[in-house]
């Protein structure tokens, strides 16, 4: 069966990986095209005009509209209504998807902002600089990626098996792509957050081959990255 969509991504971004599961995992037939940051696969005047003007992954292409979409959020939407999700991964009843809908905008601004950010300072920058990292903009990123993990662990999962009940979502797959980024620096976000430990064993467990699919890449360079915290 031909592709219907084009993801445009790169395996070392959160936000295409947790799209990456989502369309494997609802059997949506799409062509990946890999888009290599650190080469600046996305900065060419090409992927600009033609792919995303904030010269970013992920995005959706539907080819046959030739409709281009930016922002992990706003394409698992359109996935939603366009093609419909496997089960509860972006639940159709209204409060269902409320809440799921109410983590995915927490976790934009919290959690991915500061694994994200805090990679970057780590991990990213003194390559590109050849310096060591700056512990200002370091100390900074790790205090809210810390506050972001225990908000995850106290106020977000609880007593719960998945974050917005009993059943997996979008929401615990987008959460689980943040923790797998700042696991890259030597942080890990479960050590000593036994609640957030329980979760990840469930998440794991739930996305089965699907998750270990798309973070090939990260795992080779977690295993290369002992825990430091
Ligand atoms: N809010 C966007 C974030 C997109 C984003 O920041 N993507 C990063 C990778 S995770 C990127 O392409 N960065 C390249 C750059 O900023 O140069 C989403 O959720 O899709």
């Amino acid at each position: 069966m031909s592709s219907t969509f084009k993801l445009y991504f790169d395996f070392m971004s959160p936000p295409s990986r947790g799209l990456l599961i989502i369309l494997k995992m609802s059997k949506i037939p799409f062509e990946g095209v890999l888009i290599q940051l650190h080469k600046g696969q996305h900065l060419t005047e090409e992927y600009k005009n033609n792919i995303s003007r904030f010269g970013k992954v992920p995005v959706l292409e539907e080819i046959e509209t030739n409709f281009t979409l930016t922002e992990s959020v706003a394409i698992l939407r359109y996935l939603q209504r366009e093609k419909g999700l496997l089960d509860d991964l972006y639940p159709a009843n209204s409060q269902k998807q409320a809440r799921v809908d109410e983590f995915l905008e927490w976790e934009h601004n919290n959690l991915r902002a500061s694994c994200a950010m805090y990679f970057y300072f780590k991990s990213v920058m003194p390559r590109i600089t050849a310096s060591a990292p700056d512990p200002i903009f370091m100390n900074f990123y790790k205090n809210q990626m810390e506050e972001s993990f225990d908000a995850l662990e106290k106020l977000w999962i609880q007593d719960k098996p998945f974050i917005t009940g009993n059943k997996l979502s979008a929401a615990d797959i987008f959460a689980i792509s943040d923790y797998y980024q700042a696991r890259l620096t030597g942080y890990d976000g479960c050590k000593n957050r036994p609640k957030l430990t329980k979760w990840m064993k469930m998440v794991q467990k739930e996305l089965g081959p699907y998750l270990d699919e798309v973070n090939q890449t990260v795992n080779k360079i977690i295993q290369k990255n002992p825990v430091t915290n």
